[in-house]
This record gives C-alpha cells, structure tokens and sequence, in this order.
C-alpha cells in the first residue's frame, strides 16, 4: 500500500468540494439568527453545525485557527482534532461567522469561512490578536509595501490598475482607531468603503476584479489574517501584515511567544506552500455573495471555493431541502 502514500500525503483537490459543505452548515444555521441581536447565540449554532459537519470530511485536521479567544466566542478550539481521520494531515483554520455582529444586525457581508492547507504550513497567531493589513488583488500584488505610507500604496495601486487615484477605492474598518488613516487616505483623494466589520470578506473584495474595491488597510484580526492569506494564495492577490499588540501586556506575551513585532509577514509567511483550500458561505448578502435565503422548507446559499494549486474560483449556489436534512433546524 506504499504507493497510497503520496496520494493521501497531500489534500486531494476533491477535498474543496466537500469542505464548502461545512460553510455551508454554519451559515444555515447562523442564517436563522440575523438580525435577531444575539452575536453568540448565532456563533454557537454556527460552530454546531459546522463541527458536526466537518467530521465526515476526509481529513486528519487539527484546528489551528479557530476564532473565539479575541471576541470570547464558543470555538472550534485550537488543537481540536477534526476531520474524518482518514485523509491527508492538514492544518484547518475556521471562522464560523466572520461578522457576528452583522450577522445579529442583519448588516452585509457576513460569512461562515475555513481554510484548509498542508500541517505545519499555517502560521501560529497566538498570542496577539491584531495585525496591520494591506490587501490588494494580483495587479498591484508585487508592488505594494506597507511600510510605505498608506497614500504611496494608494498611487502604486492607481498606477498598475491603470486608475486616477480619485477612482481607486480603499476599504477600511470602521474604527476610531483608523481616524489617521482615513484621514491620510482622504488626502490623497481616494475613496473610502467602510466596513463595520468582516475584514476577511473586505480582504477579498479587494483582491477580486470588478468588485470596487482595490485595497484594504488597516488593522483587524490576526486569525482573519491567515485565513484572508489563503484567500490570497488562490486569487493571486497579496496581504501583508505586521503584527500590532493593542497594549504593553500583549506586547510582552507577543515577544515572550517569539514574535518579531517587526517584521513584515508575507502572504507566504502567513500559509506557506500551494496547495491550499479556501470556502466561504455568505450568511447575509454582501459584494461577494448572497446571504441565506429561505423558501418553504428549503433554503438557498451561495458560496465561494477557491483551491490554490489550480487557481480555481468557483461560485456555488445550493438549494437545500430541510425537511431532509433535520440536523440543520437548529433554532428550536
Ligand atoms: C476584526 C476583523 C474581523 O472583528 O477582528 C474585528 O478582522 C474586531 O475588531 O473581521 P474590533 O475588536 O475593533 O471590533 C471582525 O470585524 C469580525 O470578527
Ligand atoms: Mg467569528
Ligand atoms: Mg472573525
């Protein structure tokens, strides 16, 4: 059975249709929640469906990435096995909802998001929450330094989209941490498109043509971060990031856990290799897909699956029929 073995070493390129399965469920489930201003109440159904789906995906996963110590959300924890056990070793990064907070105010762009890529090949973020992100699409991908002040990248991201800086449009987090860059962004003569949370669907935006959106700067989360990068490695755009303690305390753990505040993490820096998956279901309706949509005893999602190594992007649109798939009522 050796010659079984390079086969199951690697994830198998079957594996991104059946991982959007697992999206799919958290964001039925968390579908019945917006709007209904309850963040965790739709964060824990969202993490029930997906682990019980995740577990009959053809994988040895170990969750690397699993979100809830910043926002104090239930979790698909780190180190938590998942996966069927028999297919390839992988490290599986998982947002069950990137956007609770849109997701109970029924705001945009709210998604139930995984990346999956080869064990090891993921970077460690504990320890420090927030990063600073500059997200573009393959255009500008090779040119772009966040080092350089946000207003140079702007026009670096004008020039090689063939744009008047007055057309390019950056998205930013809503934050008042971001007052100085909004303001330095304004300055130059670009747009703005705020967003009140999910940086992981704002990343993306980015990096994808047509959207009217060429950029994204600022600071978020760091798990968002490396699931933005796999993202990144299947659309040919770039992020990169550095890491940004909110105080002193954070900062000493940051430097204690081994983290080099200065350096500059790459795409590359963030998942390593290229053989990666990403999937995303939209929960509510936003740029990149429609939310969850209900008829009588069924519901429709639209999701978005990315692999890496071919550079697929393929839009799925599901029509499911609840009475035949129980597990998903979970709001009773
Ligand atoms: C960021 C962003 C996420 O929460 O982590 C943000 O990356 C949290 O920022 O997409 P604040 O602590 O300032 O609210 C999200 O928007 C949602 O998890
Ligand atoms: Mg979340
Ligand atoms: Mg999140």
């Amino acid at each position: 059975m050796d010659h079984l073995k390079p086969a199951e070493a690697a994830p198998d390129r079957n594996l991104a249709l059946d991982l959007v399965r697992v999206t799919e469920a958290g964001a039925m489930a968390a579908g019945r929640w917006v709007g209904r201003g309850d963040k965790n109440g739709a964060d824990g159904v969202a993490v029930n469906a997906m682990r019980s789906m995740i577990n009959t995906v053809a994988m040895n996963g170990v969750v690397v990435i699993g979100e809830g110590e910043k926002d104090d959300a239930p979790m698909l924890y780190n180190g938590e096995n998942v996966g069927d056990g028999t297919g390839p070793e992988c490290d599986v990064a998982v947002d069950p909802i990137d956007g609770t907070t849109l997701t109970a105010k029924s705001l945009p762009n709210a998604i139930s998001v995984m990346a999956v890529a080869p064990r090891g090949s993921m970077y460690d973020p504990s320890a420090v929450y927030y990063m600073e992100k500059l997200i573009t699409g393959p255009e500008a991908a090779d040119k772009v330094d966040i080092r350089l002040p946000a207003a140079e990248n702007i026009s670096i991201v004008a020039k090689a989209k063939g744009l008047d800086i007055e057309d390019v449009t950056v998205c930013v987090l809503d934050r008042p941490r971001h007052d100085a860059l909004v303001n330095e962004i304004r300055q130059t003569g670009a747009r703005i498109k705020f967003i009140q949370d999910g940086d992981v669907a704002g990343g993306i935006t980015a990096a994808r043509p047509g959207s009217g959106v060429d950029l994204l700067l600022g600071i978020g989360g760091t798990p968002e971060g490396i699931i933005t990068a796999v993202a990144m490695k299947c659309l040919g755009g770039v992020i990169q990031a550095r890491l940004t303690p909110v105080d002193d305390d954070e900062r000493q753990r940051a430097i204690d856990a081994g983290h080099d505040l200065d350096r500059i993490l790459h795409t590359e820096d963030l998942v390593t290799g290229d053989d990666c998956f990403f999937v995303a279901t939209g929960i509510t309706t936003g740029n990149l897909m429609r939310g969850v949509r209900y008829g009588a005893g069924s519901a429709t999602t639209e999701s978005i699956v990315m692999r890496s190594r071919s550079g697929t992007i393929r839009t799925i649109r599901s029509e499911h029929q609840l009475h035949k798939l129980a597990a998903f009522s979970t709001i009773d």
